[in-house]
């Protein structure tokens, strides 16, 4: 059984997308243990209810953000992760972190990559006046936001379409492609190597698998 450990920071709605997965498609998956950056987040009582361990880790107790990053390393590593899902996790990771879990580390992320890295990527894209909006599964890499891109969903912005709508209409996407990208690594089938993303055995384009 390979191990899926998963870093949230809020309501964990992709958390529980996985955690579903893992009774149905991800055969092979268990989701071990869920850290959190928030101890109020609703995410970690999911994992209670999955009988994952749920985790809080908080960091006003360390000076730096690399003391903090290598704790939770190293609290992470006694569930010896074969896969480290990102699910809303809202702290920006230091390069130490990042380069121990590379290669097994992914994030989903609510915009077409390369468009709109970083943060309020609905209102970005709502005051650009974007026909089209979406998400992205992505392997991390140090920079953010900027690992190469495994698969995206799109959906359409419509004229009276407001931030909140359109989060629900991204998230439904989300739930479906971030299980899928889940079962592809741990059926063996989705590697990074030279900082690219495969699917058996092809790299796949600048915006990820299957991009019309
Ligand atoms: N870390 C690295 N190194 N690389 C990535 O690609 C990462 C990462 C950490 C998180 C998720 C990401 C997203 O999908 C992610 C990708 C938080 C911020 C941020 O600015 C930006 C991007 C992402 C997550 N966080 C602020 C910080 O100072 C805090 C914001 C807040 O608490 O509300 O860490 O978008
Ligand atoms: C998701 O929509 C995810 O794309 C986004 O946060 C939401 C978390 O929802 N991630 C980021 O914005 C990362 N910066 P969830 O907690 O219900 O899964």
């Amino acid at each position: 059984m390979k191990s899926i450990v998963v870093l949230v920071s809020g309501n964990g709605s992709n958390l529980q997308a996985i955690i579903d997965a893992c009774e149905t498609s991800i055969d092979n998956g268990k989701v071990t243990a869920v850290f959190s950056n928030k101890a109020t987040a609703y995410a970690l009582e999911r994992a209670k209810t999955a009988g994952a361990a749920a985790k809080f880790v908080d960091p006003d107790a360390f000076d730096t953000r690399d003391a903090f990053d290598n704790e939770l390393m190293r609290q992470m590593d006694e569930y010896e992760p074969d896969l480290v899902i990102l699910a809303g996790y809202m702290r920006i990771l230091s390069g130490a972190f990042v380069r121990h879990f590379m290669g097994r580390m992914i994030n989903i992320h609510p915009s077409l990559l390369p468009k709109y890295p970083g943060l309020n990527t609905y209102q970005r894209a709502i005051h650009a006046g974007d026909e089209e909006h979406g998400t992205s599964v992505h392997f991390v890499t140090e920079q953010l936001d900027g690992g190469p891109v495994i698969l995206q969903a799109k959906v359409p912005i419509f004229e009276e379409d407001n931030v909140d709508i359109l989060t629900k209409r991204v998230q439904t996407q989300e739930h479906k492609i971030y299980p899928l990208v889940a079962k592809w690594f741990v059926d063996g089938r989705l590697e990074m190597k030279a900082g690219k993303a495969f699917l058996d055995g092809e790299q796949l384009g600048l915006t990820g698998y299957a991009q019309d």
